[in-house]
């Protein structure tokens, strides 16, 4: 059968990701060889490539280049792969499998995935830094770019929301406390993605709020969905136990609101994402809004 247009699209931008991460590292560059090869286990082990694709198509959306989003794109994927290692350590939630491989510190032990993840942090910033270098992009962009990420995927973002859930899981009451979670531990990431593109293209200030509110409003509901998932593919693993004995194990937009309310909410927000920049603030949202579609619909 053949691929609509938006998975072309997605499936083009994924192997070109794929093909800058294989070599983020300049060659020169001496890297102790299991050091190298762990980082590259987990960059390599086949994700979705979501936030590197709303960098890219956030920056197309507002008539900037491809070329000068990868190197930020290939930055937010080292990023959350480094939060995917350190997420599965036994410290963490102790995970053996991720996208269908041995954890990290499953093949490298715990230290190696340790450090593995503090390698790509840390390498995430040599990248963006190349989008100033070779590729136009004005120093105060990237500079804005810089500070973005530190905001949305440190203390008050993403590993903020992390502990958040970590304290969480004595026992959450509120649906407000699983939001901020979500918000933090997920949405921050993909707000900072599409903000990123929208600065390589040098965009105004009211595009980017846009951008952030279709990219607040798209991560809270790729979370929720996510939650959905799980909820179902456990109910499926489980066989005859109930929805209810479910429930009672994981504290999830489904625990709160039910199913069918947690459907509609990743539809009411990926409306309201797809309105945020739907409107004519951003030149050219079509790949974006379907982007928001592909999630909504997405089944894994
Ligand atoms: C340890 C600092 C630190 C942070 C951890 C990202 C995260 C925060 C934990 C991972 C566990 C989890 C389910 C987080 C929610 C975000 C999420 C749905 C991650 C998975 O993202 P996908 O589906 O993964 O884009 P792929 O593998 O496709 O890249």
């Amino acid at each position: 059968m053949q691929n609509s247009a938006i998975e072309q699209y997605m499936a083009e931008v994924s192997e070109l990701v794929a093909s800058r991460l294989q070599s983020a590292i300049p060659a020169e560059w001496t890297v102790p060889e299991t050091l190298g090869s762990s980082m590259k286990y987990s960059l390599m082990a086949g994700g979705k490539r979501l936030r590197p694709l709303l960098v890219v198509a956030a920056a197309e959306a507002l008539g900037g280049s491809r070329d000068a989003a990868l190197p930020v794109a290939c930055a937010v994927e080292m990023v959350h792969t480094y939060s995917l290692i350190h997420d599965d350590l036994p410290a963490l939630d102790n995970d053996d499998y991720r996208r269908g491989k041995l954890t990290n510190h499953k093949v490298f032990g715990e230290a190696m995935a340790i450090l593995a993840g503090d390698g790509l942090l840390t390498h995430a910033f040599y990248s963006i830094a190349q989008a100033g270098r070779g590729y136009g992009v004005p120093a105060e962009q990237v500079l804005a770019i810089v500070e973005d990420l530190a905001r949305y995927a440190g203390p008050s973002g993403m590993v903020g929301g992390q502990v958040a859930d970590m304290e969480g899981e004595q026992g959450l009451t509120e649906l407000e406390q699983l939001q901020y979670i979500h918000e933090h531990k997920t949405a921050d990431l993909i707000v900072f993605s599409v903000k990123a593109g929208g600065r390589i293209a040098a965009a105004a200030e009211e595009q980017l709020k846009a951008l952030e509110q279709y990219g607040r409003c798209l991560g809270l509901a790729f979370q929720i969905q996510d939650d959905i998932l799980d909820l179902v593919g456990d109910e499926r693993k489980l066989g005859k136990k109930t929805q209810s004995d479910v429930k009672q194990q994981k504290v999830t937009f489904p625990y709160f609101l039910g199913l069918e309310a947690s459907r509609a909410e990743v539809e009411k927000l990926t409306a309201a994402a797809k309105a945020a920049i739907g409107s004519g603030i951003v030149p050219h949202p079509e790949r974006l809004l379907d982007i928001a579609d592909v999630l909504v619909r997405r089944d894994h």
